[in-house]
C-alpha cells in the first residue's frame, strides 16, 4: 500500500511495536508534500472518535446509509436470493449489518477484518442476534484475496462493503481492492457497496470539520499516536485540523497544518514544517453515478441497481461480478 491510501496489513515485530507504522510515518514525513496513510487513525482512541463522528449532526453518511438499508428491504429480497454467504469487508456495524441480514435470509455470515479483537467482538454480537446463522469470522487483510472457510466457500456470496470506505482509497487502490474482492467472492458473486456522493462544498466541508471539533480531535489523534508509539515530539498545539474540498479529484482532504514553523523528532529522525505547511492525513472521495460505474466496472463489477437516501446525499449500489465476454 502506498502512502495516503487506507487499509493495509499491519505487521507487529517481537517488541510489539508497529514496524509498518514507523516505516509509513518516516517515509510519509520525508515526502514532499508530507502524508501519513489514513489507516493509522484507527487505534482504540481513533476508533472511538470515529464512532462519535458517525453520530454528529453534520456527518450524514451513516444515517443516510442506515436509512437506505432499512427502507429498501423489499428490493434487496427481490434481487438477492436466499442462501448466500454474506461476506463483510471490515468488522460489522452493530446497526447496519443486522438490517441486511434480517432482510435477505443468508446461509452464513463471514466478517473479515485485520483486527482480531474487533472481529471477535462483532462476530459474537451478531451470532447472539441471529442464533440460527452460522458465523465464520476470518482475521485477514482484505486488500488481498482471502481464502474463505470451507463451509462458506461452497455457497454463492454477497460481499458487503458499507460506509463509503472505498472513498478513502485513491482510484488505483480502489480498483485493486474491487478486483481482489471479486477473487475472494467468486464469479457468481454480488456486491453491495456504499458510496458517498458529490454535493454542495459547504455541506461536505462541515461533515469533515464539525462544530464540536470531534473530527479535528480524530485528525490530531494520529499525531498523538506518533508521539506515544514512535517516540515523537510533535507539538500538537501548533497543528490545526483542515478539511478542504479538492475539486480536481472530487474528494475531501484532511490535513494537519502548522500554525508556525515547527521542528520535531520521530524515532530519532528530525523533521520540520514551515508555517502553513501540511501533513496530508486522509482522502475521502465523493462520486456521481458515472464515476461510480466507471470505478466498479474497472474493478470487475457490473452495477445492477442503485439506491439513494431520501435527501439524495448518499448511495448504495448492488453490483454483480462481471462475466467474461468479448467486448467491442
Ligand atoms: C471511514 N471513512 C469512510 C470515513 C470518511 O467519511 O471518509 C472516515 C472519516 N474521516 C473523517 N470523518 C470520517
Amino acid at each position: 500500500m502506498q502512502p495516503t491510501d487506507a487499509l493495509a496489513l499491519v505487521e507487529y515485530d517481537d517488541d510489539g511495536i508497529a514496524t509498518a507504522f514507523r516505516a509509513d510515518v518516516l517515509e510519509g514525513l520525508a515526502q514532499d508534500p508530507k502524508a501519513i496513510p489514513a489507516r493509522w487513525f484507527y487505534d482504540d482512541a481513533g476508533s472511538e472518535l470515529f464512532e462519535a463522528i458517525t453520530r454528529l449532526p453534520e456527518y450524514y453518511l451513516t444515517r443516510a446509509e442506515t436509512s437506505i438499508l432499512s427502507e429498501r428491504c423489499s428490493d434487496f429480497r427481490r434481487l438477492i436470493a436466499p442462501g448466500r454467504a454474506v461476506v463483510e469487508f471490515g468488522s460489522g456495524s452493530s446497526v447496519k449489518t443486522p438490517l441486511l441480514l434480517a432482510c435477505i435470509e443468508p446461509a452464513a455470515y463471514v466478517p473479515l477484518d485485520i483486527s482480531g479483537d474487533f472481529l471477535r467482538a462483532s462476530a459474537a454480537e451478531l451470532a447472539e442476534k441471529f442464533p440460527g446463522l452460522p458465523v465464520h469470522p476470518v482475521e485477514a487483510d482484505f486488500m488481498k484475496p482471502v481464502r474463505l472457510p470451507e463451509a462458506a466457500a461452497a455457497l454463492p456470496k454477497l460481499g458487503f462493503f458499507p460506509g463509503s470506505t472505498i472513498g478513502n482509497m485513491v482510484a488505483r487502490t480502489a480498483v485493486d481492492l474491487l478486483r481482489s474482492m471479486r477473487l475472494t467472492l467468486g464469479g457468481d458473486a454480488l456486491l453491495l457497496i456504499g458510496m458517498d456522493l458529490v454535493k454542495d462544498v459547504a455541506e461536505l466541508e462541515a461533515a469533515y470539520d464539525d462544530a464540536q471539533g470531534v473530527t479535528a480531535a480524530f485528525n490530531l489523534n494520529v499525531a498523538r499516536r506518533i508521539n506515544r508509539e514512535l517516540g515523537g515530539t510533535i507539538p500538537l498545539d501548533k497543528l490545526r485540523h483542515v478539511a478542504r474540498w479538492n475539486d480536481t479529484y472530487a474528494r475531501i482532504e484532511m490535513h494537519l497544518q502548522a500554525l508556525e514553523p515547527i521542528e520535531f523528532e520521530v524515532s530519532g529522525h528530525r523533521f520540520g514544517l514551515a508555517q502553513g505547511e501540511t501533513i496530508h492525513t486522509e482522502n475521502s472521495h465523493k462520486f456521481d453515478r458515472r464515476s461510480q460505474y466507471t470505478l466498479l466496472l474497472a474493478g470487475g463489477w457490473t452495477p445492477v441497481e442503485r439506491w439513494l437516501d431520501p435527501d439524495e446525499r448518499y448511495s448504495l449500489i448492488l453490483a454483480e461480478a462481471t462475466r467474461p465476454r468479448n467486448a467491442p
